[in-house]
C-alpha cells in the first residue's frame, strides 16, 4: 500500500497543437505517474467537457489549489481519487474542472499505482489473471472532421488484421494495408500529396464510395480477402452530417443528403459491399431507434456506438434496454476519471455490448491505453495505424506480448 505524496500538473500540447494538461502523480516521493489528456474533435452532445470555459490553465488552476486533498490517499484507490475530484465538481459532465483533469489524475495515480506494486497496469486495473489482446482497429483513410475539404464526408475507413492469430501479424498487417493503400491513391490520382488526416490515415480528395473502393482494393492487391485475413470497419460519425432543422443527413462533400431511411439503407449498403465487421455511429448520436435497426439487421458485425453511448452508463443502459447497439467506445475523457469509464467497462461486458477501447483524434504519446483495453476485455483497440502518438499505443502492446499473462487474441 502506498500513498500519494505529490500531485502537479502543467500544460503541455496534445498531436494537434492544442493546449491540454499533463499531470504527475508520485506515490512515496519515487513511484511516479504521468499521464496527458487527449482531445477529440468529432466531440459527442453528451460527453465530459474537456476543460471549464475551454480553458486547460483553469484545471490547473484547481489541481494546484485543492492538490492537498489528494495527498496521503492510497495511490491505487481509485474510488477514493474520484470521489476528490467529485467533491470539487458535482456536476454531471466535469464542466466545473474538466473531464481532462479528471482523466490524468486517475490514471496517473494508478500508474503510479502499478508502478509501486511492481505489476503492469492493465494488472492493477483488473482482478484477473488471464487476458486477451485486443486486435488493433486502425485508420486507413480519413475524412469528416478529420481532414479538410474534398475529403470524403464519411469520417475514418479503419482496418483490422481480424485472422491474425498474434498481435505482431496483427500490427503488421494494418501497416502493410496502409502503405498500400498509398499505392493505390497514387495510382488513381498522380496529383495525390500523400496528406494525411488527424489521426494518421490518408486523406485524399475522393467521394465516400470511392475512398471505400481504394480500401478494399488495398486489401486484396496484397493477397486479402475481405472478411477473412482482414476486415473492413467504418466510423460514420453520423452526428457531423445530421441537420436537425432539415431532419436529413447532408453529405456536404459528396453533394446529397439522406432522409433517416436513406441514411439507414446508405450505411447497410455499405456493410454488406464491403464486407463491414465494424460500424459506428451509423445515425447520429440520439436515433436509438434507428441504430436499433440496424442492429438487428447485422447480428454478427460490430454496431457500435461511440456519439451514441459515450463511455456514459446511464446511456449505456439506455442503448441496452433499446437493443441500439452490441457494442460500444470506450473512451476514458468522454467519461471523465477512469473509474467511471471502469463502471461503464462493467456494465457492457455484464450485458455482451463487446468494448472497443478507442484513442482520441487529438492524442498524447501515451500508451495507458493499451493497457486499459487490455484490462476491461476490449475486443478492439481502435488506436490508428501509423504517427508517433499512435504508433506509441501499438509499441506498448508489443512489449506487452512478452508478459505472460496476456495469451493470444480476443474473441471478436
Ligand atoms: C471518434 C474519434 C476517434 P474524435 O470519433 O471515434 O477516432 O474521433 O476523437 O475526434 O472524437
Ligand atoms: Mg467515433
Amino acid at each position: 500500500m502506498t500513498k500519494i505524496s505529490s500531485i502537479e500538473g502543467r500544460i503541455l500540447y496534445n498531436s494537434r497543437g492544442s493546449k491540454t494538461i499533463e499531470v504527475d502523480v508520485e506515490s512515496e516521493g519515487k513511484f511516479l505517474g504521468r499521464v496527458c489528456a487527449p482531445s477529440g474533435a468529432s466531440v459527442g452532445k453528451y460527453e465530459a467537457v474537456s476543460f471549464p470555459n475551454g480553458k486547460p490553465e483553469e484545471s490547473l488552476r484547481i489541481l494546484q489549489e485543492n492538490s492537498q486533498k489528494f495527498i496521503g490517499l492510497e495511490s491505487s484507490d481509485l474510488k477514493g481519487i474520484h470521489d476528490v475530484l467529485k467533491s470539487l465538481d458535482s456536476s454531471t459532465d466535469y464542466s466545473r474542472i474538466g473531464g481532462a483533469l479528471a482523466f490524468a489524475v486517475t490514471i496517473a495515480s494508478m500508474e503510479s499505482a502499478s508502478k509501486a506494486a511492481e505489476q503492469p497496469l492493465f494488472k492493477t486495473l483488473s482482478p484477473e489473471f488471464s487476458f486477451k489482446f485486443p486486435f488493433p482497429l486502425g485508420n486507413i483513410l480519413g475524412g469528416g472532421a478529420h481532414a479538410g475539404p474534398g475529403t470524403p464526408d464519411i469520417q475514418e475507413i479503419l482496418i483490422c488484421a481480424t485472422g491474425s492469430k498474434t498481435i505482431e501479424d496483427a500490427i503488421e498487417t494494418n501497416l502493410a494495408v496502409h502503405k498500400e493503400l498509398r499505392n493505390v491513391l497514387e495510382n488513381e490520382d498522380s496529383d495525390f500529396t500523400n496528406g494525411r488526416g488527424d489521426e494518421g490515415g490518408w486523406a485524399p480528395k475522393l467521394e465516400n464510395q470511392k475512398a471505400l473502393e481504394v480500401s478494399a482494393k488495398a486489401c486484396e492487391n496484397l493477397g486479402f480477402t475481405l472478411g477473412k485475413e482482414v476486415s473492413l470497419g467504418v466510423d460514420f460519425a453520423a452526428s457531423t452530417q445530421w441537420n436537425e432543422e432539415k431532419q436529413k443527413y447532408v453529405y456536404d462533400r459528396a453533394g446529397f443528403e439522406n432522409s433517416t431511411g436513406e441514411q439507414i439503407d446508405f450505411a447497410a449498403n455499405i456493410i454488406e459491399k464491403y464486407k463491414l465487421i465494424f460500424a459506428e455511429d451509423a445515425v447520429h448520436e440520439e436515433a436509438f431507434e434507428d441504430m436499433a435497426e440496424l442492429t438487428a439487421k447485422f447480428p454478427n458485425i460490430l454496431v457500435t456506438g461511440d456519439d451514441l453511448t459515450v463511455t456514459n452508463k446511464d446511456i449505456l443502459i439506455k442503448a441496452i434496454d433499446s437493443k441500439s447497439c452490441n457494442a460500444s467506445i470506450l473512451k476514458v475523457n468522454q467519461a471523465g476519471s477512469l473509474y467511471d469509464a471502469l463502471e461503464f467497462a462493467n456494465i457492457a461486458n455484464q450485458n455482451n455490448i463487446k468494448l472497443i477501447t478507442s484513442h482520441r483524434s487529438g492524442e498524447s504519446t501515451d500508451s495507458q491505453i493499451s493497457h486499459i483495453g487490455i484490462a476491461t476485455k476490449s475486443k478492439m483497440l481502435k488506436v490508428g495505424v501509423v504517427g508517433g502518438e499512435r504508433i506509441a499505443k501499438l509499441n506498448e502492446l508489443l512489449r506487452l506480448s512478452e508478459h505472460d499473462l496476456i495469451r493470444g487474441m480476443a474473441e471478436i
